[in-house]
């Protein structure tokens, strides 16, 4: 899986200011009232303990400070344990955190210690970003485009079938299309059909993925891929609304998925 960088993380804040306004413009709702709407609660006064793991390739510079800026801006109360691993596991729940907030190479976790839900990224991020490509306000039909079917993808097209939008996805991985096709319903994207979505839900950790054959003249782009699956060429060819964030997107929703 995809490992964020430092470099990734630079400038969150600016990063975040301006998919957040995007998002409003493009559906009509903020990030946070998104969340209320498909996880069905508000914020309380939880507080949430991010521990750093040391397994792996170890503790990425700013990750825990970004995860601890995401949660003083929802509001929470949020801190960072002096300790990583199993003593700051220890630590965290010693100094009563509510949620626990932990990631290693494999899984990145939320766990709501009072009711016991857990949620991983992919869950979390597959739901947000397939249901803000889902609300596009100027959106020509009910037919969206899943870009990939990994754990991301196949989270957010689950999320999309069971709304019940016309799912149609691409995957080189004919496993993974079968799955989808077989467990959600989901049609297989054919790009002979010479069909064009102006919603795409794009979860691949490949440039590129997107091709001027796929997207209507007016076209949202939903995506926590790094790099970005849109080429630059095509994101000005045609009028894109591109909405993709390295993190806070996807940790909001984790936070709304396990209150
Ligand atoms: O600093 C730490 O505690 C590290 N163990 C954090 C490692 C995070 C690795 N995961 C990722 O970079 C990606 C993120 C996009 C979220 C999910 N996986
Ligand atoms: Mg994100």
């Amino acid at each position: 899986m995809a490992l964020l960088t430092p470099e990734d993380l630079d400038s969150l804040s600016s990063k975040f200011e301006d998919s957040e306004s995007i998002i409003e413009r493009v559906t009509g709702s903020k990030l946070t009232d998104i969340c209320k709407d498909i996880y069905g609660k508000d914020l309380g006064s939880e507080k949430v303990g991010i521990i750093p793991i040391t397994a792996g390739n170890g503790i990425i510079s700013n990750f825990s400070s970004s995860l601890l800026f995401i949660i003083q801006r929802l509001g929470l109360e949020g801190f960072i344990t002096q300790h990583t691993d199993v003593a700051g596991y220890h630590e965290a729940i010693s100094e009563g955190a509510d949620i626990l907030l932990m990631a290693d190479d494999h899984l990145f976790i939320a766990h709501n210690l009072k009711d016991e839900k857990v949620v991983t990224n992919h869950e979390a991020t597959g739901t947000i970003y397939s249901e803000i490509a889902s609300r596009f306000k100027d959106a020509d039909s009910s037919e969206i485009l899943v870009i990939g079917l990994g754990r991301v993808g196949y989270a957010g097209a689950k999320h999309l079938a069971e709304k019940g939008f016309n799912v149609y996805a691409c995957d080189p991985n004919r496993s993974f299309l079968e799955k989808a096709a077989h467990e959600l319903g989901i049609k297989e994207y054919c790009k002979e059909d010479r069909k064009k979505f102006s919603m795409v839900f794009e979860a691949t950790p490949n440039a590129n993925t997107i091709n001027e054959g796929m997207i209507a003249e007016r076209c949202l782009v939903s995506t926590p891929g790094i790099p970005c699956g849109l080429p630059e060429e095509v994101g000005k060819k045609f009028r894109v609304d591109l909405v993709m964030e390295p993190l806070f997107i996807g940790v909001t929703s984790m936070i709304y998925a396990v209150i």
